[in-house]
């Protein structure tokens, strides 16, 4: 016999807070050669050999495109007031900057109809990392063109949904992006470049202001970013450390909130290093937004990094083993200027990422020190953690502990208005392949078949105590 679990005595949120669950296009869609989508960077890069590490790709991945009624079902009986999900550029615009697919758009024109149809709102965002590889042949997010071809796409999705959705989100994670896929060549598209991946990060950042812009032409008025942040603990008091956990904050941080939120970038000889009229594009990629999206998982301790030959425990800072080459999935080359460090002391996700849900509140009483006004409503668009199996207390204890240290940053003066589980359902995570589960929803890969795990009825749980006010 099975037990319903006892909803969890969480603080009561606002009786207006948005209480979803996301996921992106890339992650769980497939189809990739139907209907006319064209090609993306993801569908290249986990061709190549050695790239992903269980050697899958996302060609099925939980073949969303086919089932989104079941998965839409799914929301309704979980009690989600919203659905963050992704929409594929290149299933839009299938070479990123010619025709526009009529039939991509009709897939979200659906799934829109499904999600209102169920009482559900649909948060689309618009670019979830799946750059069509046609643009990435061109230069991809190093080239400005990138940045006018995104604002394109979002008009034309606009112009399609826009009569039915009230929330849009630019983009996910350009840090990411930047940082993974330019800079250390761990995503796609698989590029090394160090530091100078940094015009990645400028053009990311102006698509978005000039999508915002678009999307304000098209009578939007709740638009936000989901940038991904987290605090950054010093290793110790040292000068170096200081300055390598500074430096991190700095690129991880800083470089992708402060030209949102204040209009300019956090350092003068970084700004220098990027390409075209900054101090221009800088009045477009401040576009007033309606949220403020941070997709917090863990915080990083970070240090200077190791002497040559130094291994194992820092013993001049005591402060922790150094990071080696492999830190929470990402390798990381030597001749970066910071080295994260293993952080003691917190239970650990199965992906080995520390679970530290005071760091939430941490992050966002810093985020309103730091920003002040200048700092709109925020919403938690990703929050959530990888664990195997369907009986997945952990994952219980982990949003249950992450909401706790929510509702305290509220009640410290935070405005929060939403907060999104990652993810609805398990799915293609990337480099790692189907090797990590995040989902509310376990999916068996031989069949498709969704099975709600005991996170997914204790969420249902907490959301009904909710909405009885
Ligand atoms: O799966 C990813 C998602 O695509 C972006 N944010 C972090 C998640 C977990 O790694």
């Amino acid at each position: 016999m099975t037990t319903e679990p006892v909803p969890a005595p969480l603080p009561r949120f606002p009786r207006d807070f948005l209480w979803g669950v996301s996921t992106s296009a890339p992650q769980i869609e497939g189809a990739v050669e139907e209907d006319g989508r064209g090609r993306s960077v993801w569908d290249v890069f986990a061709a190549g050999a050695g790239r992903i590490k269980d050697g899958s790709d996302a060609r099925v991945a939980t073949d969303h495109y086919h089932r989104y009624r079941e998965d839409v079902g799914l929301l309704r009986e979980l009690g989600v007031g919203a659905y963050r999900f992704s929409v594929a550029w290149p299933r839009v615009v299938p070479d990123g900057h010619g025709a526009v697919n009529g039939a991509g758009l009709d897939f979200y024109d659906r799934l829109v109809d499904a999600l209102l149809a169920a009482g559900v709102a649909p948060v689309p965002t618009l670019f979830h990392w799946d750059t069509p590889q046609a643009l990435e042949e061109r230069g991809g997010w190093l080239r400005r063109e990138t940045a006018e071809r995104f604002a394109a796409y979002a008009d034309v999705v606009a112009g399609r949904l826009g009569d039915r959705v009230e929330r849009w989100i630019t983009l996910n994670e350009p840090a990411e992006v930047t940082l993974l896929g330019y800079g250390l060549g761990q995503h796609a598209p698989g590029r090394q470049l160090l530091f100078d991946a940094l015009p990645a990060a400028h053009h990311q950042l102006l698509g978005h202001g000039l999508a915002v812009q678009a999307l304000r032409a098209r009578g939007a008025t709740d638009i936000g970013i989901a940038n991904s942040h987290g605090p950054t603990w010093t290793a110790s008091a040292s000068e170096a450390d200081t300055a390598a956990a500074g430096l991190y904050d700095l690129l991880l941080n800083r470089l992708f909130a402060e030209p949102v939120l204040l209009g300019r970038y956090p350092d003068e000889e970084l700004a220098a290093l990027l390409p075209g009229p900054v101090a221009e594009d800088l009045q477009v990629i401040a576009e007033p937004v309606d949220r403020y999206g941070i997709n917090y998982y863990q915080p990083t301790l970070v240090g200077a990094p190791a002497a040559e030959g130094a291994a194992g425990t820092d013993e001049a800072t005591g402060a922790g083993k150094a990071a080696g080459t492999d830190f929470g999935g990402i390798r990381l080359p030597p001749e970066l200027p910071f080295a994260p460090r293993e952080i003691e002391g917190y239970p650990r996700t199965d992906f080995g990422w520390p679970v530290v849900p005071e760091a939430l509140t941490e992050l966002l009483v810093s985020f309103r020190e730091r920003y002040g006004d200048r700092l709109p409503p925020v919403v938690i668009t990703e929050n959530g953690c990888s664990y195997e199996g369907i009986e997945d207390r952990e994952r219980i204890a982990f949003l249950d502990g992450h909401l706790r240290a929510l509702h305290a940053a509220m009640a410290a003066g935070v405005d929060v208005r939403g907060y999104f589980v990652w993810s609805l359902m398990d799915n293609f995570e990337w480099a790692e392949g189907y090797a990590r589960r995040f989902g509310l929803v376990h999916v068996d890969y031989a069949t498709l078949k969704r099975t709600p795990k005991a996170s997914y009825r204790w969420l249902q749980g907490v959301l009904r105590e909710q909405a009885r006010g």
